[in-house]
């Protein structure tokens, strides 16, 4: 349905203000000595994995309003994600849930990600609700239950996670905790933390030398008294217990308000320790809105972090897995998971464009207002034209909403897979 050929038809007609616009910024910088190319050539490599669970139309506890040619197996979930790497040239692969994303036919699936270009991110465990036929129940527990036999069957579920991953060619495993506890001395604190040691120390071992195992950290939800590894102090600690290729995810959403993300981002770096991103957006919780709409200073403060550390051969942090990790209520998921790339995309662009040199210069000489000018200056930069020249250059759509629409691509897709499809996930 997106051809190169149609690909190209729909770029035509916004090619001429495109070039304008581009042409504008480049002279531009090159007045500052900074070079367009330079900076486009950085997008085009710049990959964002996306989960095989954010395909879908989510819901809440309270209602779902399914959207039609929703993936029904993950073989279609490929296809979406194929659909959007064609569009934006920036979403190379995929990251899977098990057990929702069990596969079946290994040979198949590899020669769809060569179809269309995609590599398998991660594996996700889920051990945060039951499954049928499951032996013990998750419920006051997983990793860190307090019985042998449940914590058993979590480490296994996770070392099957990492052999279905291997059959597709994933090297990372993620594993989110839901454990935690509701009311004051439910849970033995310290005890809880030493049995998820234990068990993360099992899974680790069974591990590939060539893999990584990232762990996220959640303040809150679903339990609202405690989490068993609520912050990135616990998630850090656990990773120097474990050894080299344990490494903390930040999943953006999993923050109380305010808190100093770039911070945190910027001291798992120094300790060589950030394995990875979940980007979404959040504006009371764990809301998984568009990655960059509700703070886009802070993302972009975030990529400062990022690109400052990659600039510093002191830094030896391992190279960072980025993944959007967002549901979807309202909008298509096809076209918000488009809109977060987006914006992912321009906070990295405008952190290119800081001016890193005269940054150090305000901040040794204690210059706070220069030195947040530097940063404005690179923030209020309309860069979007950048980002559309890396989606020109990598054969994509100079506008992927817009041409997603105008290919009736959502249309198609309810054709083919039927108006009820339904996909797993949250
Ligand atoms: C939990 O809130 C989380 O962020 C974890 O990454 C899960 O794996 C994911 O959402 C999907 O449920
Ligand atoms: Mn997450
Ligand atoms: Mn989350």
């Amino acid at each position: 349905m997106l051809t190169a050929q149609r690909l190209h038809d729909l770029n035509q007609p916004l090619l001429a203000e495109h070039q304008l616009q581009f042409s504008y910024l480049a002279d531009l910088l090159s007045r500052r000595h900074q070079d367009a190319q330079e900076v486009v050539r950085e997008l085009i490599k710049f990959q964002v994995a996306i989960p095989s669970w954010a395909l879908g139309t989510g819901g809440t506890r309270f209602g779902r309003y399914p959207l039609g040619g929703e993936p029904r197996n993950l073989e279609e979930k490929l296809g979406d994600v194929g659909l959007l790497h064609k569009l934006n040239g920036s979403s190379n692969s995929i990251s899977l849930h098990i057990p929702w994303d069990i596969p079946q036919d290994i040979a198949g699936l590899e020669q769809l990600q060569k179809e269309y270009g995609l590599v398998i991110d991660s594996v996700n465990s889920n051990t945060f609700q039951d499954q049928p036929g499951q032996a013990f129940s998750y419920k006051f527990g997983s990793l860190s239950h307090t019985e042998q036999a449940v914590r058993q069957q979590a480490v296994q579920h996770n070392i099957d996670c990492i052999s279905y991953g291997r059959q597709l060619g994933a090297r990372t495993l993620t594993v989110w905790l839901a454990d935690g506890s509701n009311f004051p001395g439910q849970q033995h604190l310290r005890r809880a933390y030493l049995r998820t040691q234990e068990s993360l120390a099992g899974i680790y071992e069974a591990m590939p030398s060539d893999w990584q195992m990232l762990i996220e950290y959640k303040p809150y939800e679903p339990h609202f008294y405690s989490m068993v590894i609520p912050d990135w102090g616990t998630s850090y600690s656990l990773c120097q217990s474990l050894g080299k290729n344990a490494n903390v995810l930040v999943d953006l959403g999993h923050h109380l308000p305010n808190t100093n993300i770039e911070q945190i981002v910027g001291r798992l770096q120094q300790f060589g320790r950030l394995g990875g991103f979940h980007f979404n957006g959040s504006m009371y919780g764990d809301d998984d809105l568009t990655t960059g709409s509700i703070k886009p200073f802070q993302l972009f403060l975030i990529f400062n972090e990022l690109v400052d550390a990659a600039r510093d051969a002191a830094v030896t942090n391992p190279l960072v897995a980025y993944m959007i990790d967002a549901s979807h209520n309202t909008k298509d998921p096809l076209e918000d998971l488009l809109q977060s790339v987006e914006n992912i995309l321009g906070a990295y662009a405008k952190a290119l464009l800081v001016d890193r040199e005269a940054l150090y210069e305000a901040q040794e000489s204690n210059d706070a207002a220069r030195a947040e000018e530097i940063l404005r200056d690179a923030f209020l930069l309309d860069v979007r034209p950048l980002v559309a020249e890396a989606y020109r250059q990598s054969g994509g759509a100079l506008k992927p909403v817009q041409a997603y629409r105008a290919a009736g691509v959502r249309e198609q897709l309810i054709q083919q897979r039927g108006k009820r499809s339904v996909s797993t996930g949250l």
